[in-house]
């Protein structure tokens, strides 16, 4: 049976054909386009028109290729949305979750309404960029559009609902919203009533794998195509990649490796406790009844940032000469906090990381192989920490980590996050979300019994590279200092 998944994440997008042969998946990615945010003014927006253009290509490739698929399915970055007004249309264009405009507004909140409670409503991590505080800022500087709105949908919904004409909020990303309280299984009507939203926006989310229409006739007419199902996958990315693990046990640790670092394990019941909450972690919904007890890690953004400015400045390296240079840098001379919010905006990340470093009494990196190497070796060290704290919270002990994502393809940060963690590390697939995705569709179609039998499939069909701890007792040292420097607060 052949499937179609998309996959948009926050720089780039991709369709990717799934098919079965010999019980084994076979990938194609028939399309890949970039998702450039434009920036007007102050504001930072998606280009949901340009996304959505994108898509339709997609279908129009699968068509020519002759590689219809029987379903379709598209998963992306979370907390992000669209609003939609009486006569269906989209009111604005959707904001970028690193805009500035939600500045002090979770802080503000969690004075007036509590962090306990918020997090004993939701189970969800505080971040800045979280809808709740979105809306909430919308709310705050007396946007407009709230005044018109009368549907709410993330923005896999929202491109779906333009495939289809249906208006159908998806479970897994629903979650992250911080708005979604996973005990009473509904949308938290305090929350919402807290920000003004009306809870008539919403509506109740349906699981990973919920039948989610039909390609709309006016599509079907302009590409030529027939009424192909579309599936509500787990539509979040990060859900769709621990999807994809290929785990043999039900007790395992994941890291989703892309812009942003996403590091826990599965549980059955959300995780919250003082604990969970004082450490900020997370219970994203997952497919099947699970939930992803996580924490966000920045990522490999502050590099990706970084390489974008040195290229702005004239300074041309591939990525694997990046690598080389990183490499070939000394090791262990300083650290950062990569989850500092210093880094969470889009921005001179050489200045920022310099100014990390000057402010906790550091050497200050200078070369770019030497900025690249702080960077790397925070996060990998920054990992360690997590993990640890997985472990705490969860009660579980984990014998190594599975890494998931196209940061995976970055040999250097796989090695040395087995390194810093003095543990195994179990890489691939790449395409982790757009795995997930399909894999999804296929137990919807019953092709698949379940998820135990998708991530076995899984595991067969993807090569899967082992790294091994190294060094030791250097790394044992740098986890000792990077500790003692992340500590000191910084600003
Ligand atoms: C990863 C991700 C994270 C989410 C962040 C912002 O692509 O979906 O899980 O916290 O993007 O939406």
């Amino acid at each position: 049976m052949t499937i179609l998944a998309y996959d948009l994440g926050a720089g780039s997008g991709r369709a990717i054909i799934g098919r079965l042969s010999d019980n084994r998946i076979v990938t194609q990615e028939i399309h890949r386009f970039s998702n450039d945010p434009v920036k007007v003014g102050d504001r930072l927006y998606w280009d949901i028109l340009r996304l959505y253009h994108e898509i339709q290509q997609g279908l129009v490739i699968a068509k020519q290729e002759r590689m219809l698929p029987e379903s379709i399915g598209i998963d992306s970055w979370a907390v992000d949305f669209g609003l939609i007004g009486r006569t269906g249309e989209l009111l604005a264009n959707p904001s970028h979750y690193r805009d500035w405009h939600t500045h002090g507004v979770m802080e503000q909140m969690q004075n007036e309404l509590g962090t306990e409670q918020i997090f004993e409503s939701t189970g969800i991590q505080f971040l800045g960029f979280n809808t709740l505080y979105q809306l909430a800022a919308m709310r705050r500087n007396g946007s407009p559009v709230l005044k018109e709105a009368e549907r709410f949908l993330m923005i896999p919904d929202l491109l779906r609902y333009f495939m289809t004409g249906e208006m159908i909020n998806e479970f897994t990303n629903a979650t992250t919203t911080q708005m979604y309280n996973s005990r009473q299984q509904d949308w938290d009507r305090k929350l919402l009533s807290h920000i003004g939203i009306p809870s008539s926006w919403f509506g109740r989310p349906v699981q990973p794998g919920a039948p989610a229409g039909h390609l709309r006739s006016s599509l079907m007419v302009d590409l030529g195509l027939p009424a192909i199902p579309v599936t509500a996958v787990a539509e979040h990315d990060t859900a769709s990649a621990v999807v994809a693990v290929p785990a043999l046990s039900d007790s395992f640790a994941y890291l989703s490796c892309g812009t942003w670092s996403l590091m826990g394990t599965e549980v059955s019941e959300p995780v919250i406790t003082e604990q969970a909450r004082e450490l900020n972690f997370t219970n994203e919904g997952g497919a099947y009844g699970t939930y992803r007890l996580l924490k966000n890690i920045m990522g490999l953004w502050i590099f990706q940032e970084y390489k974008r400015e040195c290229e702005r400045d004239g300074h041309h390296a591939s990525y694997s000469e990046w690598i080389q240079h990183t490499a070939g840098s000394a090791p262990f001379l300083s650290f950062i906090d990569p989850d500092d919010t210093l880094f969470l905006h889009a921005g001179d990340m050489r200045s920022r990381v310099r100014q990390y470093c000057r402010q906790t009494g550091q050497q200050l990196p200078d070369t770019y192989g030497a900025v690249a190497r702080c960077i790397f070796e925070s996060l990998v060290l920054k990992y360690r920490y997590v993990l640890e704290q997985t472990e705490q919270l969860s009660g579980k002990r984990f014998d190594g980590l599975h890494m998931v994502g196209g940061g995976i393809q970055n040999r250097l940060l796989c090695q040395w996050t087995a390194n810093a963690l003095g543990r195994p590390v179990w890489a691939g697939p790449a395409e982790g979300s757009a795995i997930g995705n399909l894999a999804v569709q296929w137990i919807a179609q019953g092709t698949f019994s379940d998820i135990r039998e998708a991530r076995a499939v899984i595991r067969d069909s993807f090569p899967m590279d082992i790294y091994e701890p190294q060094e030791s007792e250097a790394w044992e040292d740098a986890y000792g200092r990077f500790l003692r420097l992340t500590a000191i607060p910084v600003q």
